[in-house]
């Protein structure tokens, strides 16, 4: 960084006081311009500090135009403006007043896509989290909530349709061609909650009947031409709002919910007070264009900015230090409702691979913090796998401690104490701890400690006093020394030789054959009476805490694992560590260049999966599936890129000529196989495909034209993406065609064309850097719309280390230079994608060295943002 940038400043949690001012009602009057929008508001302002001198709102890259206190005009004298705040002197003895501020702003311009923007002629808006002050001068923080009411005037054509949070209580036109729309919302919300849109959207309508008889009015705004792909995010809609009306006893508190759907968004969507801003790739699908992963997407983003209604916005954050009271909650709700909606099984291991993927390599790396930070530089930087996926383990395990009754006692205590209020996290795990009586006062812990634990696991059985012993130790390599040990509740079972569960005698005499410990010393032994054979143990089951388990079991013990385990995601999980074991030891012995050859009784185990017929084929296809390359980079000490690729792929090849008639029969089997409806329905195409994908590993030309054949058969997107995923490995003309036909085929369709950028960013051919450089130039290819930047730079620094990590260095100056554009257009996207390279510790010295210097460099960028200096400052540190 030059000596002379000035260094952004940070925030700290203790530094947290009640803000002096509280605004109870706002008025804005939005007039919505070609070129400038007039943003006019009225508020009335109470005071709560009765020594405070003056009023400080929060605003950046406004025009003041004018400011009037109680009716009365301020000149520039009785203010002071800055880039950041607007300083109004307030005599004490006024305890409430009027504010009306008139600014001006250019929705246009706004690349970062925060605050009030444009996006393919549409305005709208973000302001999670400080995108409010973007739009006026407000107390821009989630402790102040006010009532808000919104009119909006814009030209009639261009924007007949005119949105904001609550209901619409005035609509007219006026004289000079321009809509005239007022929106009332009854609930204090912070800012962060509100929403805008205008545009020429079209509508798709529904209804739902509450628990108690009100209909709402249910409406999904998309742009005209995609009515037809609404119908996914409708059904999902109305089983989130009847789950949480069965599960949590929460209704819906509006006469309308709005949804819509915009095509440039930072993020996933967004839960605005009664109108969910969502980014089209959560909303949009058809069989033909959307994957079934995409459905699957769709279903759970769409239940997570629902729940967020009760979870989120009646109660909300006091701070956003507290990000997690919201996130982590939201998203347990949300896996819950997905696991009840389809396969619980292989969704919850869906979950977690998630949590392995993201999550703990961040809490392993130099971005590592607690759920509930201490401190920030730029808070959307905080929007992260840990306050998202580590807060909804944190949730889950409450719930497994609690049982789901007294979970159940703990949240609707939680609900009727706070509707209303912005709270801490504590006052979250205080309504727990009343709702069940369970002291949980270690169990904070999880709040405030970083770093993932690792839990050592030794064994003891004695025949003759027919005990078996249990001794569990924990440990947090990031914290070293100065952890203290969590509570961690452990779901075991003991197994026989047949995986059956055994049955124990429980501290209560009563008899089970499963058990949920209470770990909560650093080192503890739990002891089993009347075990009449040496039982194996399931530990962990369901992944019960969000652990790192360290357990000596062979690969003999595995195999029976994965073969018998009666918890589907222990039996999964054991089939993963049994592949790494081996594929790890033959990266280990790639160097020395010895012969690599899969063991038999690892050979045996895959048959046994083919061989099982009663499995869920969805199950199936996630049992066969190797650990992914970046799996087993995260268990290697130094990651070797090259020899894994090799070894895995040489690993794909061998399961796949062993099993090739295994495979063909499988893929012949599903592909043929109608059901529900006449449709193939999902858990076989996943077979199929993964069926599909060990043919293609053997390399022979007739299974790349099976491919060929697949995608020009496909009748949905699911069968097309898999072909175009094995063609995308290949070289030669059938390849080149089947792309070019997609294209072709896809071309106006921006979210199909995402994964075609994608496959080509993942693919291992030996040009594929040369590819994706390529493709910057594609005139399809744009660094504004941040769905093609993740399509194309994220899938490809993310999803392909063998050429990301190019000894040449080339991987990370192609990071580098995107870097260094988006942070002066979208500093959000351009923060995210410095991620990778905060990973530098884990490889060999020229790599590391190639990577610091691309982040010295990165710090190094004039006018750099908040969010790139933090990320890449703590990444180098
Ligand atoms: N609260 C949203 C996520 C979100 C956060 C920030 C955003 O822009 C900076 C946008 C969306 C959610 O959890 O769904
Ligand atoms: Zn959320």
């Amino acid at each position: 960084m030059l000596e002379t940038q000035v260094q952004p400043a940070t925030i700290y949690l203790k530094d947290y006081k009640q803000p002096d001012f509280s605004i109870h009602s706002i008025d804005l009057v939005v007039e919505l311009g070609e070129e400038v929008t007039t943003v006019s508001s009225s508020m009335t302002i109470k005071r709560m500090n009765h020594q405070a001198s003056t009023l400080s709102l929060n605003g950046e890259n406004l025009e003041l135009i004018s400011i009037r206190r109680n009716g009365l005009v301020l000149n520039d004298t009785s203010y002071e403006c800055t880039d950041e705040y607007l300083h109004i002197p307030i005599p004490k003895s006024e305890e409430e007043f009027t504010l009306a501020i008139v600014t001006r702003i250019k929705p246009q311009e706004n690349t970062a896509l925060e605050g009030l923007y444009k996006s393919s002629g549409n305005f709208c808006t973000q302001c999670e989290a400080e995108g409010f002050r973007k739009i006026t001068y407000f107390l821009d923080r989630p402790d102040v909530m006010s009532v808000f009411s919104t009119t909006i005037i814009g030209d009639a054509d261009l924007y007949p349709v005119m949105l904001s949070n609550g209901n619409k209580v005035e609509e007219k036109q006026l004289d000079d061609g321009r809509s005239y729309v007022k929106w009332e919302d009854p609930h204090p919300k912070p800012a962060y909650l509100f929403a805008l849109v205008a545009g020429d959207l079209a509508c798709v309508e529904d209804h739902f009947t509450t628990a108690s008889g009100r209909d709402v009015l249910l409406q999904i705004f998309v742009e005209k031409g995609n009515e037809d792909r609404c119908n996914h995010a409708m059904t999902s809609l109305k089983k989130s709002m009847k789950w949480d009306e069965e599960e949590f006893g929460r209704e819906y508190d509006l006469d309308v919910f709005m949804i819509v759907a915009v095509s440039d968004f930072n993020m996933g969507a967004m839960e605005n007070k009664g109108l969910n801003v969502f980014n089209s790739k959560y909303v949009l699908a058809s069989p033909q264009s959307a994957t079934d992963t995409d459905y699957d997407g769709i279903e759970s983003v769409i239940a997570h900015e629902y729940f967020h209604n009760w979870t989120g916005n009646r109660i909300t954050c006091r701070d956003w230090f507290q990000l997690t009271l919201k996130e982590g909650l939201t998203v347990f709700r949300d896996q819950q409702f997905s696991a009840d909606m389809n396969s619980a099984a292989v969704f919850r291991i869906g979950d977690v691979q998630r949590l392995r993927a993201a999550q703990f390599p961040e809490d392993a790396g130099p971005l590592s913090h607690p759920i509930q930070p201490q401190s920030y530089v730029e808070i959307n930087n905080f929007y992260t796998a840990t306050v998202y996926e580590k807060g909804a383990e944190v949730i889950r395990m409450i719930h497994t401690i609690l049982g789901k009754e007294k979970f159940r006692n703990g949240m609707d205590i939680y609900f009727d104490r706070h509707d209303g209020q912005a709270v801490t996290t504590e006052e979250f795990v205080k309504a727990m701890e009343d709702g069940s009586g369970i002291d949980l006062t270690q169990f904070r812990r999880w709040y405030v400690q970083a770093g993932t634990p690792v839990i050592k696991v030794t064994e003891g059985y004695n025949p003759e006093s027919q005990q078996y012993s249990l001794t569990l130790e924990q440990e947090n390599p990031k914290l070293a020394e100065n952890f203290l040990p969590y509570h961690i509740p452990v779901d075991m079972s003991l197994l026989d030789g047949n995986g059956k569960a055994i049955g124990f005698t429980t501290d209560t005499g009563a008899k089970s054959t499963g058990k949920v410990l209470n770990l909560t010393q650093k080192k503890q032994t739990f002891v089993f009476n009347d075990i009449n054979s040496e039982p194996t143990i399931s530990l962990f089951r369901g992944f019960s805490a969000p652990v790192k388990l360290e357990q000596n079991l062979d690969n003999e013990q595995l195999a029976f694992l994965f073969s018998r385990e009666t918890d589907l995601f222990n039996r999964w999980d054991a089939g993963q560590r049994l592949s790494s074991n081996i594929l790890l030891s033959q990266v280990n012995r790639h160097d020395v260049g010895s012969l690599q050859i899969l063991p038999q009784m690892y050979l045996s185990s895959i048959r046994n999966i083919l061989n099982d017929r009663e499995l869920d084929p969805a199950f199936a296809a996630i049992a066969l599936s190797l650990p992914s390359e970046q799996d087993l980079a995260q268990k290697m000490p130094v990651v070797n890129v090259d020899a894994i690729h090799i070894v895995r792929n040489n690993a794909l090849k061998e399961i796949g000529l062993k099993f090739e008639s295994d495979f063909l029969q499988i893929y012949k089997d599903l592909r043929d196989l109608k059901v529900e409806g006449n449709q193939p329905i999902a858990s076989n195409r996943k077979f199929k495909n993964t069926a599909l994908r060990f043919l293609t590993a053997t390399a022979k030309e007739d299974y790349f034209a099976l491919a060929a054949e697949q995608y020009h058969a496909a009748e949905n997107m699911t069968d097309a993406m898999a072909s175009l995923f094995n063609l995308g490995e290949s070289e030669g003309q059938i390849r080149d065609e089947i792309f070019a036909d997609f294209y072709q085929k896809w071309e106006a369709d921006p979210l199909v064309i995402d994964k075609w950028f994608t496959v080509q960013a993942m693919s291992s051919r030996p040009t594929a850097l040369e590819d994706v450089t390529n493709l910057l130039s594609h005139p399809a290819f744009t660094m504004l719309n941040p769905n093609r930047v993740r399509s194309l730079i994220a899938a490809f620094v993310s999803g392909n280390p063998v050429h990301f990590h190019e000894k040449s260095g080339k991987g990370y100056q192609f990071l580098f230079n995107a870097i260094e554009q988006l942070n002066g257009t979208n500093p959000q996207i351009a923060a995210r994608l410095v991620t990778p390279l905060g990973q530098w510790r884990r490889y060999d010295a020229v790599r590391q060295k190639l990577m610091t210097d691309k982040l010295e460099e990165i710090l190094d960028i004039s006018d750099l943002s908040n969010d790139v200096y933090e990320m890449a400052n703590k990444s180098l540190h």
